[in-house]
């Protein structure tokens, strides 16, 4: 009689045998390159998702306080010089009888989501018959193309 052969694992027996193991060194390497992956595509892209987000905020702000000085100008005749400044809006002016303020919300002059504080001047290059107001932006420093101001079209 012949010796009977040993029958092979088949393929299916020997991953289930490797599984059994634990994972691989490969299928380790594998979930670490898929997690490198996903922090060099997705997490740049939420890192520029959020400054796109403060971009839009600076410019909301800059809405908002330009209807705060429309206001001002309709009561007082007249817009903050460039020396009064936005704090001319929140805090009433010893000379200004009809100064009907704080015409922004919370009586606060907002900072620029970088922290800096919005510039404002009267009258502005750009608008000579009104006033610049603008934030330097993302790389917080006037100019650079990133600027977020009151004349440039959107
Ligand atoms: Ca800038």
């Amino acid at each position: 009689m012949r010796h009977s052969m040993v029958r092979p694992r088949s393929l299916a027996d020997t991953l289930a045998a490797q599984r059994s193991g634990g994972f691989t060194l490969i299928e380790l390497l594998l979930v670490l390159v898929i997690l490198a992956v996903l922090a060099v595509v997705v997490v740049p892209k939420f890192t520029g998702r959020s400054q796109q987000a403060k971009v839009t905020a600076a410019g909301t702000d800059i809405s908002n306080i330009s209807l705060a000085l429309d206001l001002f100008e309709i009561d007082c005749g007249r817009y903050p010089t460039t020396e009064e400044g936005l704090l001319l809006l929140i805090e009433e002016p010893g000379n200004q009888p009809d100064w009907k303020g704080p015409y922004l919300k919370r009586n606060h002059v907002p900072a620029d989501p970088w922290k800096k504080p919005y510039v404002y001047s009267v009258p502005g290059q750009h608008n000579q018959r009104g006033y610049d107001l603008y934030s330097y932006g993302p790389n917080m420093q006037d100019g650079g193309g990133d600027d977020i101001d009151n004349w440039s079209q959107p």
